[in-house]
């Protein structure tokens, strides 16, 4: 990468975004033999089942062999708490970071300083492409600590040459206070938070679109299109998808450019494919599955073959921008966030869809499961516009309707919908909280005090 243009700012086409598919996969091929044999010398875990396996990292001679690996998955990163996947002494590890896992313990993962490079310069690539450069100010609102969010991004930022802001997320008020003292251009945090950023400036008297600020990069949760336009309108900004993981990086895995067809992913670092969930089989490239990463150049914490449980298709025809590496549609869902009701599989994402689709509610809601006498019941709560909420009780009633209805058009179930008064709902500063199982909880709460009778 080069940073040599005039007035030295970075300089996009020298990045490996560009390089010929047949450069792109020799690198690649290289990359993977390379790390292979990295974590078979160095991960027992690894090793222990490349061996059952009957396989050794010098078979592999062709990236389809890849198909020969192993998965590895959240549990073996759970089982082998807290450094037991690391590939480098603890010595060569200069950071580590962790994310909630869904049990209790975090997941820890770890960096060498050739990593935390590989990491800055990926987030350069990104910020780039989402038209970030020196003279920008980034107000980085995406948490600093253990998150990777908070300094992947304050890393990548700095090193183009914008003007990081750090001021982590929460603090709403002071948020926008910055926001417009410092006329800020380009802002990072999860869309859920944009959105609420809009709002509560809205009430401060600040209009989002009135300000300086042109763009957002938002990842760290799942977000639709529809929240798009509205971050794009009520925001008066271009708003970028950002993915990423901790177990593979952080952010940086891989970013959508201006022409918005996807995500495009560092390759050169992550080698994707997408295979069916079920069966763990390859699915032929604009099949949707789930994403599977390996890390092609990560020395402390090799990856191979993670099963990130994010649903996905990849695309390789050309796009527009001119970058060569793959793409990745939106992660509209997890295999994972599914919850089942009533024989049913449902993900959050269809019913913000349906939600937003009919007009007058705004996009927060939340997902109630609970059970009663045995029998699954979904309650949606959805927040109305302010206006409607002024409005009419018959008004109200209409609207009601006409979500049940969407809902139960796109679910075939039927739900109790619920409107929610302007700003009910409790905002979240990271990624929200769309969905509350209770079905769990109130056999827990039965279990701990067999005397309670009704739990609500
Ligand atoms: O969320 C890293 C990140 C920070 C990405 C900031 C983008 C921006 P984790 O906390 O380990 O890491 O969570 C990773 O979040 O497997 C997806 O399910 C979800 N996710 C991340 N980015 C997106 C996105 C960070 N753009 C998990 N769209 C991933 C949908 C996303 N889901």
């Amino acid at each position: 990468m080069s940073w040599d243009a005039p007035g030295g700012a970075f300089h996009p086409a020298s990045a490996p975004d560009y390089v010929p598919l047949a450069q792109m996969r020799q690198l690649q091929l290289e990359r993977l033999r390379a790390v292979v044999r990295r974590a078979y010398d160095r991960v027992e875990l690894f090793r222990r089942r490349l061996d059952e396996r009957h396989f050794s990292p010098e078979k592999l001679t062709a990236l389809t062999d890849i198909e020969h690996l192993p998965f590895t998955t959240k549990a073996d990163l759970r089982d082998t708490y807290p450094f037991g996947l690391f590939a480098s002494p603890i010595e060569d590890v200069v950071r580590v970071h962790a994310s909630s896992g869904t049990t209790g313990k975090p997941i820890v993962v770890a960096y060498t300083r050739q990593d935390l490079e590989v990491w800055t310069s990926v987030m350069v690539r990104a910020f780039a492409a989402c038209g970030l450069n020196r003279g920008d100010l980034l107000q980085n609102a995406y948490g600093y600590g253990l998150f990777t969010g908070g300094l992947g991004a304050h890393y990548g930022a700095e090193a183009l040459g914008a003007t990081v802001i750090p001021v982590s997320g929460g603090n709403t008020d002071r948020q926008i206070m910055v926001l417009k003292d410092f006329r800020v251009t380009a802002i990072c945090c999860t869309p859920s938070y944009f959105i609420h950023l809009i709002e509560r400036a809205a009430e401060l008297g600040v209009r989002m679109r009135d300000l300086p600020l042109r763009v957002g990069i938002f990842g760290a949760e799942p977000w639709t299109e529809s929240m798009r336009r509205h971050i794009e309108i009520e925001g008066g900004i271009q708003a970028f998808d950002i993915y990423g993981l901790s177990e593979i990086i952080g952010p940086g895995v891989g970013v959508e450019c201006p022409f918005h067809h996807g995500l495009h992913i560092f390759e050169d670092h992550f080698y994707p494919e997408v295979i069916d969930p079920e069966t763990g089989h390859a699915m032929p490239d604009g099949e949707e599955g789930e994403l599977v990463l390996t890390t092609l150049s990560k020395q402390a914490m090799p990856m191979i073959r993670y099963r990130t449980r994010d649903i996905t298709v990849l695309a390789t025809e050309p796009c527009p921008c001119g970058r060569t590496v793959r793409r990745m549609g939106r992660i509209a869902r997890r295999s994972d966030d599914m919850f089942i009701i009533r024989g049913v599989n449902v993900f959050p994402s269809q019913i913000e869809a349906a939600l937003l689709a009919v007009e007058g509610t705004l996009p927060h809601y939340q997902i109630l499961l609970t059970r009663h006498k045995g029998l699954d019941a979904m309650e949606v709560q959805v927040e109305v516009t302010p206006e409607l909420f002024s409005d009419k009780i018959g008004a109200l009633e209409g609207l009601r309707q006409r979500l049940a209805y969407a809902v139960e058009h796109i679910l075939g179930l039927k739900v109790e919908i619920t409107l929610a008064a302007p700003r009910s709902i409790r905002r979240s500063e990271g990624k929200a909280e769309r969905v509350i199982d209770r079905r769990n909880l109130t056999t827990e709460v039965l279990r701990e005090n067999p005397s309670t009778v009704s739990v609500p």
